[in-house]
């Protein structure tokens, strides 16, 4: 990604690792370490809660061959430029007084019911959370694999009742300069906000969530309320969201606004085109395979092409990073 300081969007290049350092990771390696991850997963499932809510996993959105990234890398690797913008920044500076509980949730714009409400009200609305396992592919050229616990967004939808004019989805998320010491500076234009076309928002992988591994989802990840968009690049999936607006027009999202000629409105994982400062092709692997991580090619559309492709018919992809 790239921040306003001076020079410094120079610096997050060395996150994208070289597509050569591929070929030097031992496969064995990263194999071993996510097969423990695995093991984890499974005895935590026996007690999945998210926030007060039973979770319940559901089978059509897990994948055997994906193993799950440990709990510890999800939650203490993470991009929250709210609060730092190192990896390593978010979890503790997002847990230094910032309040989460109680949170408000706003509906707006174009629909047919327009509403404030908390955020464990809405779940509740939701009929709670289920847990799916979902690919996560930052921008960046790394990957993990998440446990989300959540609902679908199109539930929301559906209780929010769009007008016919609304075909664009806004997430925006919190302003808080007071309570957040990031937002008293100006790396990005607070607050961070990000868009879908409503037809994407409406696809059933789209997601809200509320925890992580059955477990409320931590401060740094995004509490109490985060998207999850598993076929688009992880800047998509704003965090911690105050307000959810239906419009006529596509917002200008925070990365785009930022640096259009880098970071797009879709924003679909496309291993074909490369950002204009490093190479899409593979992702480094958190978590596997020791220091650098373990390599591995990066699918088109994350993995998801078979489901999402539809919603993309007739569009050069190349057009629309
Ligand atoms: N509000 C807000 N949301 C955000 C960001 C951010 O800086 N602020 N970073 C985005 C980016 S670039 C990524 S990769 C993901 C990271 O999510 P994670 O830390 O839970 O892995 O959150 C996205 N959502
Ligand atoms: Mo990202």
């Amino acid at each position: 990604m790239l921040i306003r300081t001076p020079k410094a969007w120079e610096l997050p290049e060395s996150a994208a690792t070289p597509e050569s350092l591929y070929h030097l990771r031992p496969r064995r390696d990263f194999i071993k370490t996510l097969g423990l991850a695995g093991a984890a997963v499974a005895t935590r499932d026996l007690f999945a809660t998210t926030a007060g809510f039973p979770t319940r996993i559901n089978p059509d959105f897990r994948d055997p061959a994906l193993k799950p990234t440990a709990h510890e890398l999800i939650t203490s690797y993470n991009n929250f430029y709210e609060f730092g913008t190192d990896k390593a920044d978010p979890k503790p500076n997002a847990n230094k007084g910032w309040k989460t509980d109680p949170w408000t949730v706003e509906i707006a714009g174009l629909v047919n019911h327009p509403v404030k409400i908390d955020a464990n009200d809405l779940v509740t609305k939701m009929g709670g959370a289920e847990q799916r396992v979902y690919r996560f592919r930052c921008v960046e050229a790394w990957s993990m694999v998440i446990p989300w616990d959540g609902f679908p967004l199109s539930k929301l939808i559906t209780f929010a009742d769009p007008k016919p004019e609304a075909k664009y989805v806004t997430f925006v998320t919190f302003n808080d300069p007071k309570n957040v010491p990031g937002q008293r500076r100006g790396t990005l234009d607070w607050p961070y906000l990000e868009g879908l076309r409503l037809d994407e928002a409406n696809h059933e992988l789209a997601f809200m969530a509320t925890g992580i591994y059955g477990q409320a989802i931590p401060n740094q990840n995004g509490a109490p309320l985060r998207l999850v968009v598993p076929w688009k690049y992880g800047f998509k999936y704003g965090k911690s969201i105050v307000k959810i607006e239906f419009t006529a027009k596509p917002p200008v999202n925070t990365w785009q606004a930022m640096q259009a000629r880098e970071y797009g409105f879709y924003a679909n994982v496309n291993p074909n085109v490369d950002h204009p400062r490093w190479s899409q092709g593979s992702e480094r692997v958190i978590g596997a395979g020791g220091l650098l991580g373990g390599r591995q090619r990066t699918l088109m559309f994350n993995g998801y092409e078979k489901q999402v492709a539809a919603l993309y018919q007739g569009m050069d992809l190349a057009k629309y990073y």
